[in-house]
């Protein structure tokens, strides 16, 4: 075991020191969207996007955040009825105005897990907080401006036919890398085909949990498609037999369900697990928490990505935000806002350049102007709190 990576510090980004303003109203909005295709997985298939949204506001000026829990808890244990019950519940009777963001994640530290709700409002706070300084986001953590690289995630298909048909499409735009979904019986050939199609794409795979260690001989097949590496092939809630499975393979190892916060980060480090870990900032509990992911792993010399949710606009404006910050050296699950959306809720769109790169927004906050009337469009169920 390596013992460093249980003892260095990791530095804390300067928005734990923003103040937290007044807030004179708070809604939690259900919105559902339609997919333009469903996307499948080894665990689920989604038809639709249904995400919670935490809309803020203090003197005239709006924060939003993006809740990543499914209304079901097949990705993780979070669902969107949990996210509703721990907010109003446990985080909102915390939250007090004056307080600063890491005064308010320390008084949150009795609320074990949850890390999908905590996000949810530290988002929302942070985006209100940038709002009313009139600046960008990444500013406001510490991170200059930069272009973010984009990656597609292709669910599971069909068939291999319609396998590399998702794949002509994908590669249709300049995306710098694709990830496919895989899953038990859907997996070796599948891939095998993708790869000698096109033998220079920088591929990976993600297989949501889907195999048991005994499955090492088998997944060590994958090795000979020169994969950039495997997303959580076992358990979502391992570390140990992921390093099993990573001495046994050449391929990196990438965790992404297993990982929850700092301490798993640690763990999975320290054991040699993987090679590469997905910060979805939704899954670890948020923007600083990720932060903080990413400066360990940066020093390990762990390379670190941002994963996606199949967000809004709005959760995915936040997941471009968070690769400002160093150690996101590799292309994340950010794709154009297009492959998920007819009618997103904000405004602009995601939208690759020619050189695959992605522009941030250039608004205050997130960057993107949420259109209300959209999101009315797509309400399920609104609850105005305050
Ligand atoms: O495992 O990364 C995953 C989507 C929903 C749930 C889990 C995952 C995904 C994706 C898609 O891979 C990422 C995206 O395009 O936002
Ligand atoms: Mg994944």
């Amino acid at each position: 075991m390596d013992q460093q990576f249980l003892h260095c510090s990791v530095p804390i980004s300067p928005a734990v020191d923003a103040h937290i303003p007044v807030l004179h109203r708070i809604d939690l909005i259900t919105v559902r969207l339609p997919f333009v295709k469903p996307f499948a997985t080894s665990v689920h298939t989604w038809a639709v996007k249904e995400a919670l949204l935490l809309r803020l506001e203090s003197d005239g000026v709006v924060g939003w955040g993006e809740c990543v829990a499914d209304p079901d808890p097949f990705y993780a244990s979070e669902t969107t009825q949990t996210v509703c019950h721990i907010f109003k519940e446990f985080l909102l009777p915390l939250l007090t105005p004056g307080q600063t963001i890491g005064e308010l994640l320390k008084r949150w530290s009795p609320v074990r897990g949850h890390g999908m709700a905590k996000a949810m409002v530290e988002n929302a706070l942070l985006d209100l907080i940038a709002r009313q300084q009139d600046r960008p986001l990444h500013a406001l953590l510490g991170f200059s401006e930069r272009r973010i690289q984009s990656g597609i995630s292709l669910g599971i298909q069909e068939s291999i036919p319609a396998l590399l048909e998702a794949v002509a499409e994908a590669t249709s735009r300049p995306y710098h890398r694709v990830k496919l979904k895989i899953m038990q019986g859907k997996d070796i050939e599948w891939v095998g085909a993708v790869r000698a199609a096109y033998p220079k794409l920088t591929l990976m795979a993600d297989a949501n949990g889907d195999y048991g260690l005994e499955h090492a001989t088998h997944l060590r097949q994958l090795d000979a498609f020169h994969l950039t590496m495997i997303e959580q092939p076992l358990s979502y809630s391992d570390i140990v037999q992921h390093a099993a499975l990573q001495r046994e393979l050449a391929t990196p190892l990438c965790l992404d369900e297993s990982i929850h916060n700092l301490d798993d980060a640690r763990s999975a480090l320290a054991l040699k697990a993987c090679g590469v870990i997905n910060i979805k900032q939704g899954r670890v509990g948020g923007m600083i928490e990720s932060l903080r992911i990413a400066a360990l792993c940066q020093q390990a010399g762990i390379a670190v990505w941002s994963g996606g949710m199949d967000e809004t606009g709005i959760g995915r404006a936040f997941n471009l935000q968070l690769q400002t910050a160093p150690g996101f050296n590799l292309p994340g699950d950010t794709s154009e806002t297009a492959r998920y959306f007819d009618q997103d809720i904000v405004a602009p769109s995601v939208v690759l350049a020619d050189d695959g790169f992605i522009d941030l927004p250039k608004g205050p906050g997130i960057g993107v102007t949420v259109l209300e009337d959209r999101v009315a469009r797509f309400t399920l169920a609104r609850e105005s709190i305050l």
